[in-house]
């Protein structure tokens, strides 16, 4: 049987350094002669992908559920080339994948009820959409072989270029994203489905690229493993 090549998603915090990354792997495989192809979520160049960036530019307005599902559906169009690259021997670099649809929607909150006399309890905000639902469109896709989590403190987040720019932008969602997106790694490492590793994001460039070739560099032989599926 021949091998199949890996599929390595790229997740964290905003400005992490997630994209940036992506594509220096893919530059270093490809110096390594490992076929590799680099693929981003949201892609935008889909006719649901321009729904997409039109509402996170808040140029446009969707019912919570509404846009989750675009961004699983943006996902699932492209799961057939996915599963044909990797069988094909082509390994895959995602820029963001399922994690963060779950970790953003599920961060989302109501707003603080206005009480008549002020509390002295500070009021829990309660979640919008529950993290169940939040996974659920996205059961079955490809699972990926190795998750790297780039972790970044928020404030350290805000000091890079663009950040506030587009819609979850903002230090309290993306602290709540954090927790979502640790609870995720916790369930994919306890599941024996894929590899998730934590990484310093708030390192030099330089320091992050090598700890990735570190994690990355034992798929490069491909894998005789078949796809698995996400929380089957
Ligand atoms: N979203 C969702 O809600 N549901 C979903 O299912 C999916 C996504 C898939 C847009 O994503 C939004 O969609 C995102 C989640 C939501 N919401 N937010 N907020 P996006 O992927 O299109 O977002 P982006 O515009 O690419 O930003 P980003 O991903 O947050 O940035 P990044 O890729 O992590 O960082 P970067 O572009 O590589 O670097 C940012 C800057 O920092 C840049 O100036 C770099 O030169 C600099 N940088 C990078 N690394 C370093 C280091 N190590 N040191 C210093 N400076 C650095
Ligand atoms: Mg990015």
């Amino acid at each position: 049987m021949s091998k199949r090549g890996a599929f390595i998603v790229i997740e964290g915090l905003d400005r992490s350094g997630k994209s940036t990354q992506a594509e220096t792997l893919l530059k270093n495989l490809q110096d390594a002669k490992i076929p590799s192809k680099l693929i981003k979520f949201p892609d935008r160049s889909t006719p649901i992908g321009k729904l997409i960036d039109s509402y996170l530019r808040s140029e446009s307005e969707l019912d919570d559920h509404a846009i989750h599902l675009l961004f699983s559906a943006n996902r699932w169009e492209v799961v057939p080339s996915i599963i044909k690259d990797l069988e094909q021997g082509t390994t895959i670099i995602c820029d963001r994948y399922a994690f963060s649809g779950i970790a953003f929607s599920a961060s989302k909150v109501h707003p603080p009820a206005k009480s008549a006399s002020p509390s002295t309890f500070p009021i829990q905000p309660t979640p919008k959409l529950s993290y169940e639902w939040c996974r659920s469109p996205d059961i079955s896709l490809p699972a990926p072989d190795l998750t790297l989590f780039l972790d970044i403190l928020p404030e350290k987040a805000k000091a890079r270029g663009g950040y506030g720019e587009e819609r979850y932008e903002k230090e309290d969602v993306q602290e709540r994203v954090r927790e979502v997106f640790i609870r995720i790694g916790e369930e994919i490492e306890s599941s024996g489905v894929g590899k998730w590793v934590v990484l310093d994001g708030g390192l030099e460039k330089e320091e992050v690229e090598k700890s990735i070739w570190d994690e990355v560099n034992p798929l490069t032989a491909g894998l005789k493993t078949p796809i698995q599926k996400l929380w089957d």
